[in-house]
């Protein structure tokens, strides 16, 4: 028997998600290209020109200017991409034949560098953060030596939307033959419209990723991984004998065409006016929601991206969840917000309500 189908999550009260809703353009795209697979380029030529494209877009946004140029592809999500810098990092440092190598990253790194380590054999040294959650410059020296490979600055954490000191930390990469990369998975289309230093244009960034299905608005699973040289990926390909292209640098092998299609269609659409729109609006939005709670007495980290972290008590955060918000917390345990382009402030005035009516 035919179950009834269930409805996707709406996303009216989606408050902790770095997914949105795509560009319509973006999700139109999608369905086009559901069927390709820009694995195997020899057949799928119109989805490999897309591809093209959108690591020329993504590229773009990275030097803050265009027409740009660097080696990439879409991966699936952040996740692949950072695995795959920290694989070629490994590979180009002799990691592949048997030598210790470790990547130095700070503990504010999403948790796929610790799936990295795991899958490639390496060493995570984790650094401590700075008293504003940054990456502590003077930790990461102390930390590198000659086997490390990379070393990974952070523009747009995951728990408090922090950017490490890039440029520094490129320095430290360098001074000890380290490659560098950069996870602006979730940063990546709003930093272009702040003053912050994070990418190929401000610091020798050897690799980044930048995720078109977080703020890009791109359909799932649209991630970017980009290099600043063919080095990077040649480091990473395998022989595909029977294929008709002969070889391949992704880790994964058939991949959605409907993330390449709707990367591109969103990028279209949106850049540079709509991505500075969006990250305007969700800025304002993070600061009004931080002036808010911190009216309530509540202790709230300063939003630098759009992302509001409070300490807001167990029970409260419990009752906001029964009110049907999707909200999660850090590690220490504070309420986190991110401002995505599908929060507005009417949804953001609701659950400020809610929030008050269950103080009462
Ligand atoms: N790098 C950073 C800085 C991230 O924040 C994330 C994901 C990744 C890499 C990994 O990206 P993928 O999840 O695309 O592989 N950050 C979110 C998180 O872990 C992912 C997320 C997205 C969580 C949507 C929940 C959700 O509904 O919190």
């Amino acid at each position: 028997m035919r179950q009834p189908e269930p409805e996707p999550q709406s996303f009216d009260r989606v408050l902790s998600s770095m997914c949105t809703e795509p560009h319509p353009d973006a999700r139109a795209a999608a369905e086009r290209f559901l069927a390709t697979n820009p694995g195997d380029p020899a057949t799928y030529e119109s989805v490999a020109e897309l591809e093209a494209r959108a690591v020329e877009g993504l590229a773009t946004l990275a030097a803050h200017s265009a027409p740009a140029d660097a080696a990439g592809y879409v991966t699936s999500g952040g996740t692949e991409a950072n695995v795959q810098a920290v694989r070629s990092a490994r590979n180009r440092h002799g990691g592949s034949d048997g030598n210790e190598v470790n990547v130095v990253a700070p503990a504010s790194a999403h948790f796929s560098f610790t799936k990295a380590a795991e899958v490639l054999g390496v060493e995570l040294r984790t650094v401590p953060l700075d008293d504003d959650f940054r990456a502590d410059v003077d930790a990461v020296a102390a930390a590198v030596n000659d086997g490390t490979a990379l070393v990974v600055g952070v523009a747009g954490s995951t728990e408090y939307g922090r950017v490490d000191p890039i440029p520094e930390l490129a320095a430290i990469a360098e001074e000890v033959g380290a490659r560098f990369h950069v996870d602006a998975a979730w940063g990546g289309f709003v930093l272009p419209f702040t003053d912050h230093a994070w990418a190929f244009a401000d610091a020798a960034v050897d690799t980044l990723t930048i995720d078109p299905h977080k703020y890009g608005q791109a359909p799932v699973p649209a991630g970017g991984l980009l290099a600043r040289e063919d080095a990077a990926l040649d480091a990473l390909a395998v022989d595909t004998p029977y294929l008709e292209s002969r070889s391949q640098a992704t880790l994964t092998g058939t991949r959605s065409g409907a993330g390449v299609a709707g990367a591109v269609a969103a990028m279209d659409a949106l850049w540079p006016d709509g991505y500075r729109e969006a990250a305007e609006r969700a800025a304002d939005n993070a600061d009004w929601l931080a002036d808010e709670l911190a009216d309530r007495g509540y202790r709230v980290v300063e939003p630098e991206l759009p992302l509001v972290a409070a300490d807001v008590p167990e029970s409260e955060f419990e009752s906001l969840r029964d009110a049907g918000w999707k909200v999660s917390r850090t590690g220490a345990g504070e309420l986190r917000v991110v401002c995505m382009p599908h929060v507005t402030r009417s949804a953001l005035r609701a659950f400020v309500d809610d929030l008050d009516r269950i103080r009462r």
